[in-house]
């Protein structure tokens, strides 16, 4: 920073490890970070920030203002926010089918022998997924199944009849399906749904805020489907995410080792460098290291973490900041989420940042272009460049904050129910309602999502998972969410003592004396559920608590909350939860104020059609009592409609 510039308040964060960095770098006035820019960037635009500017055609931009309230073309301002919207949900979904579509290509080419560092590294969840889909395994070999599993992905992808997508019909409980059916929202497929949408907002097409947003849940739903593709073939892919014990924070930089820090989303690359840096140490160790060590940044972190418990770096707002320590040699990154200021800093330093995937380059960045062909060597070349980065950096100063915390993450569905069934082998999920009904729970969270400068970093989701665990919540995570919880201690049995009401602590109690012999830690306050596709797992156990209760999903005490939404990614995560039944807490307002009718739909009217809807919280403490009230609300009124249908010997209503 030059001599008299004015000095901006950069301290955006409560994780100590990040301020460490911010601070040293403040003091000597070097590099330039998110921290800094969103300040420089103030003050910023209102037409966008409240969803009013239009810049569909080449006549605009058409700001809606009180001279003009309409665009050039005539359209209201309830369009132009529509559109703005639902265009955000498709450009989310077609991230998340960039990274599914991916999944099943490599599992196409592990078919036909053309990938051959793949394997099926979990059959037992091939059979289960493939049971799930109806399909029988009897008389074929797992390559067989894989192979029908890849044709009903490939549909789902796809296809452009009604029928419905198998990874909806299979997945959720039939009272979506049907409320989906009556609304006329059953997506075609992933491809024709974003398609549809890019068609539908062109100029001079659907000028109706409904239908556009209507299209827009279609196309979410569309979203849902990818993401929970993803994770399916991951798992098969990849093996079904076990408890595992590790560490988070910036203290998991050791200056003795080959730094690696693995950043952005797919494992297909991701898993291939954790296990060739593992099996690279005798080069690292002739390097004069002790070795390589991955530490992993936002979901391809979230990855690797839930399967081979690497240690996570940092969430997403501070990816830029673990360079400015001196110590990673190189930052390795495949999609999304990357900022494209983590080479700007790198250049200040010895680190090496390496893109590998084609549609997703850094100009002045080392390329070592990924092939499922040769995805062994391709994770070698990229190990030894951060080993070539070291031999540069061995003997120069490095400043590392010492600070991290233990963690415990690994819950896919699969090993939540396998904690759950050493208490209630039959009925596992019943461990859960049976602890709602009784009082003991007041139903379960979800913390999903980014991180956000608009709000201080990390600031939000550590208060709400602290205030609703005192509240006797019980908390799942996934995202960047989950990463402030792992940073910041939150992810541990510990946590679990300092943090959790009576009625949580008895919870724990019981599940951690029946695990006893099963785990190695006691369990952790936040339960890590995965990356941002494995908001798909989250959904599964909204189901699963559903169908344990017998009842449609606007009737779960679950809420979702987004403290830091960032990503187009957010948005449309956020919307398949309401349109899936879920009130979904956003912690930055999104971009629909500009219109009362658009913002009414997302915050009422979306429950009477759908039972969920979205709160619009940016302070914490209100969050809190508002995330508290919507699951009493939906506690309450179980309990009534349960008493009512025992009184009268009825069915449970299916209203909500
Ligand atoms: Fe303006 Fe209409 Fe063109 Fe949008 S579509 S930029 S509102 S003229
Ligand atoms: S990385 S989409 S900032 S969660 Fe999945 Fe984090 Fe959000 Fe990216």
């Amino acid at each position: 920073m030059s001599e008299g510039k004015k000095k901006i308040d950069n301290r955006r964060t409560i994780d100590p490890a990040a301020l460490s960095v911010i601070d040293t770098n403040s003091a000597n006035g070097q590099v330039e970070t998110a921290y800094e820019r969103y300040v420089n960037m103030q003050p910023q635009c209102n037409f966008g920030r409240t969803g009013v500017c239009c810049r569909i055609c080449l006549q605009g931009p058409c700001r809606i203002t009180k001279k003009s309230s309409k665009g050039v073309c005539g359209a209201h301002g309830y369009t132009i926010v529509a559109r703005n919207l639902i265009r955000a949900i498709a450009g989310g979904c077609g991230a998340h089918a960039d990274h599914s579509r991916h999944m099943i290509y490599t599992i196409h080419e592990l078919l036909e022998g053309k990938a051959p560092d793949y394997s099926i590294e979990d059959p037992e969840k091939l059979h289960r997924v493939a049971d799930r889909l109806g399909l029988s395994a009897d008389g074929k070999d797992d390559k067989e199944l894989l192979k029908e599993v890849l044709t009903h992905a490939e549909s789902d992808f796809t296809k452009i009849n009604e029928e419905p997508c198998k990874w909806l019909e299979t997945t959720v409980v039939p009272e979506r399906m049907k409320v989906f059916t009556d609304c006329n929202i059953q997506p075609r497929s992933v491809h024709t749904s974003i398609s549809e949408i890019m068609g539908s907002t062109h100029m001079g097409v659907d000028h109706d805020p409904v239908n556009l947003i209507f299209q827009g849940l279609k196309t979410s739903l569309a979203d849902y489907i990818g993401m929970h593709i993803a994770t399916d073939l991951s798992d098969i892919l990849f093996g079904t995410p076990k408890p595992v014990t590790t560490e988070a924070n910036f203290g998991v930089i050791d200056p003795d080792m080959v730094n690696i820090a693995v950043h952005g989303h797919n494992p297909l690359l991701s898993e291939m460098i954790v296990r060739q840096a593992r099996e690279m140490k005798s080069e690292a160790e002739a390097a004069g290291a002790k070795g390589v060590k991955c530490m992993g940044i936002c979901c391809t972190g979230n990855e690797v973490l839930m399967r081979q418990g690497v240690p996570v770096l940092t969430n997403f707002l501070s990816q830029e900041l673990p360079i400015m320590t001196g110590a990673v040699d190189l930052m390795v990154v495949d999609v999304q989420c990357i900022m494209p200021g983590v080479k700007a800093v790198a250049d200040c330093y010895h680190t090496r940042v390496v893109t590998t995937m084609s549609h997703s380059k850094i100009p002045g960045s080392y390329h070592v272009e990924f092939t499922e062909a040769r995805a062994v060597e391709k994770a070698r070349e990229v190990v030894t460049l951060a080993i070539e980065a070291f031999k540069e950096r061995k003997d120069k100063e490095v400043d590392i904050p010492e600070i991290k915390h233990k963690l415990t993450a690994g819950f896919s569905m699969e090993a939540m129910e396998e904690v759950l069934g050493a208490v209630n082998p039959e009925e596992p999920i019943k461990v859960i309602t049976d602890a709602v009904d009784s009082g003991q729970l007041r139903g379960v969270v979800l913390f999903a999502g980014c991180n956000n400068l608009r709000v201080p970093h990390d600031a939000s989701g550590a208060y709400l998972i602290k205030e609703l665990a005192k509240n006797n919540v019980l908390i799942v995570a996934t995202g960047c969410a989950a990463g402030t919880a792992a940073k910041l201690g939150l992810m541990n049995a510990e946590a679990v003592e300092e943090y959790a009401g009576e009625g949580l602590k008895a919870f724990y109690k019981t599940l951690n004396e029946a695990n006893k012999d099963k785990l190695k830690e006691d369990l952790p306050l936040v339960f890590h559920m995965g990356s941002c596709v494995d908001n798909s797992r989250a959904y599964d156990l909204t189901t699963a608590l559903a169908r344990q209760w017998g009842v449609d999903v606007p009737k779960v005490p679950f809420v979702a909350s987004a403290p830091e939404a960032m990503s187009e990614k957010a948005v449309s995560i956020g919307s398949w939860c309401v349109t899936l039944g879920v009130p979904t807490h956003v912690g930055v307002v999104p971009e629909v104020t500009g219109s009362a009718l658009v913002d009414g739909i997302a915050l009422q009217i979306a429950e009477d059609v759908y039972g969920g809807y979205f709160i619009w919280e940016e302070d914490p403490e209100k969050a809190a009592e508002k995330i508290l009230g919507a699951l009493d609300e939906r506690t309450w009124k179980l309990k009534v409609h349960k008493e009512t249908a025992e009184k009268f010997e009825t069915e449970l209503s299916a209203g909500w």
